[in-house]
């Protein structure tokens, strides 16, 4: 490095184009990433730091702070910038600065931004998940509203003029409904997927989902105060937009096809309460999407626009980001536009006591099993099957699930808890296996080698655990 030439800032300036070569800082090196351009997972954004720093996008998209990323970026570098425009780069004007506090309890994955799950035993201790236990997943940092300027846009793509609303009118003008809902992330389990190949994305445990009761308004509600009827809007998509921002100003957004909500009309509610308190920063402050049974990313925190249009939205994570591939779709052949967007998610389970790699009493004789299960567009879980001789028999668990729901509009999950024999020739340890059907008879794939895609989404393989059993 130190023999390599060096550039001035105005150097780098001179080069911000495909055509004059595209040139970047990081710290104190100059990188020639004109090669690259094409090539990077995040798109064209990598041009906005083109003749400048990358360091203000990399803080705010860490995903960038791994010494992956590192490494082919020092494959770029063609110099040095000059000791006099040195200078040392401590973080206190990071964007995540403002972030709220968290509890010590989570288990980040990543903490700018923040993500977190809680420890496993703990998430099916109770129904509803404690606010400050459930999963956080932001892509961006935590906006700071107020609620003396936030305002509710809703309308047409072009054609009504929309309506604003306030907090204060959404809680006055409007009945509030309450409704017990689960959120999952789409890379809920991710680590699974990871261990056969490498995939992209947040090493999520299972605990990247979460129950709690929601409390708001009925989107319905809103959309006819709007005039809109969503009977006329056929085919289109319910696009919601949030606070949070990225460096170049772009929002994070998503939206949910027409077609879809028309099925669960009166259940799509925008939450300003959960747990029976005011939305918390984390979580969506002060307003959020609640679309039960749809994957988590379309489920908008700090949502202030909402918008019927002919297209889905064109966020990052709605067009090029949460969509399934074939597993031998790799990163130089992957074609987003093909794919469908993520929403109603499959059948899933998993084990959450005991845990993973846990010694049991000598000798033990039974476990208690407990965990999860929880399926997609409503599907209410029917059975959960475990096993404890790499399924050759199965004992059926016992279900606890919402009294108030059906089995074709369930939006809680169901916890479940099982005593099943351990064999008796166990050598030491044993494996815990569990799976779930739901109301459509739709049943977890064994393995995960068959579901494998690069951005490790939808991970439902069955669920095992191993234990030991001194003897
Ligand atoms: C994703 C490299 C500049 C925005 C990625 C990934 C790599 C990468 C390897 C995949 C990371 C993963 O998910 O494991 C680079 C390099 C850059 C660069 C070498 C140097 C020139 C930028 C800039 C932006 C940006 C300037 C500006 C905003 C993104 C976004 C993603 C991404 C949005 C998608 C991942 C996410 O969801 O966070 N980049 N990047 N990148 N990059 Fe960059
Ligand atoms: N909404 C906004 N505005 N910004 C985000 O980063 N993350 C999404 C979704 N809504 C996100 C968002 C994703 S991917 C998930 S899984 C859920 O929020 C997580 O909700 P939670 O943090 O309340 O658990
Ligand atoms: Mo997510």
């Amino acid at each position: 490095v130190d023999g390599l030439p060096v550039y001035t800032a105005n150097d780098v300036a001179n080069h911000k184009s495909l055509e004059n070569g595209v040139w970047v800082t990081y710290k104190n090196g100059v990188y020639d990433v004109t090669q690259f351009v094409h090539q990077h997972p995040g798109g064209s954004k990598i041009m906005l730091a083109a003749g400048a720093s990358l360091e203000p996008y990399w803080s705010m998209y860490s995903s960038h702070q791994t010494k992956e990323v590192w490494s082919i970026l020092e494959g770029m570098r063609i110099g040095n910038i000059p000791k006099s425009e040195q200078k040392d780069s401590t973080d206190k004007n990071s964007p995540y600065a403002t972030d709220p506090a968290r509890s010590p309890i989570l288990r980040p994955s990543s903490k700018a931004p923040f993500n977190a799950e809680p420890p496993m035993p703990l998430l099916t201790n109770t129904f509803i998940t404690p606010t400050d236990l459930f999963f956080v997943r932001n892509h961006l940092p935590v906006p700071n509203v107020s609620l003396k300027t936030f305002k509710l846009e809703v309308g047409c793509d072009g054609t009504k003029k929309p309506i604003s609303l306030s907090i204060d009118d959404l809680k006055r003008k409007f009945p509030k409904k309450t409704i017990v809902s689960a959120i999952q992330c789409a890379g809920n389990r991710r680590s699974e997927m990871s261990r056969v190949k490498h995939v992209k994305g947040l090493n999520w445990n299972a605990a990247a989902v979460s129950n709690a009761e929601w409390g708001g308004v009925r989107l319905y509600d809103i959309l006819k105060e709007a005039g809109i009827d969503l009977d006329d809007y056929r085919g289109c998509h319910v696009q919601f937009e949030g606070l949070d921002k990225g460096p170049e100003g772009a929002t994070y957004g998503a939206s949910i096809p027409v077609d879809i909500i028309q099925n669960m009309k009166f259940d799509v509610i925008l939450a300003y309460e959960m747990n029976g308190k005011d939305l918390p920063r984390d979580h969506g402050f002060p307003l959020r999407v609640i679309a039960p049974g749809i994957v988590g990313a379309r489920n908008v925190k700090w949502v202030n626009k909402i918008v019927i249009s002919k297209e889905e939205s064109h966020s990052h994570w709605q067009r090029n980001d949460y969509k399934g591939f074939n597993p031998s779709v790799d990163w130089n052949n992957v074609n987003f536009d093909k794919s469908a967007s993520i929403q109603q998610l499959p059948v899933n389970s998993a084990i959450c006591e005991p845990s993973d790699g846990s010694t049991l009493e000598p000798d033990a004789e039974e476990v208690v099993v407990k965990g999860y299960a929880l399926s997609g567009g409503g599907r209410g879980i029917i059975r959960v099957d475990i096993s404890t001789d790499g399924g050759e028999t199965w004992h059926e668990a016992e279900l606890d699930q919402c009294k108030e729901q059906t089995l074709y509009k369930m939006w809680a999950w169901t916890l479940w808890e099982a005593v099943v024999p351990l064999p008796a020739k166990h050598g030491g340890s044993a494996q815990i296996i569990c799976k779930a059907v739901d109301s459509s008879y739709n049943v977890q794939p064994d393995g995960v080698e068959g579901i494998w895609n690069l951005r490790g989404c939808l991970v439902n393989p069955w669920h095992r655990i191993k234990i030991c059993i001194p003897s």
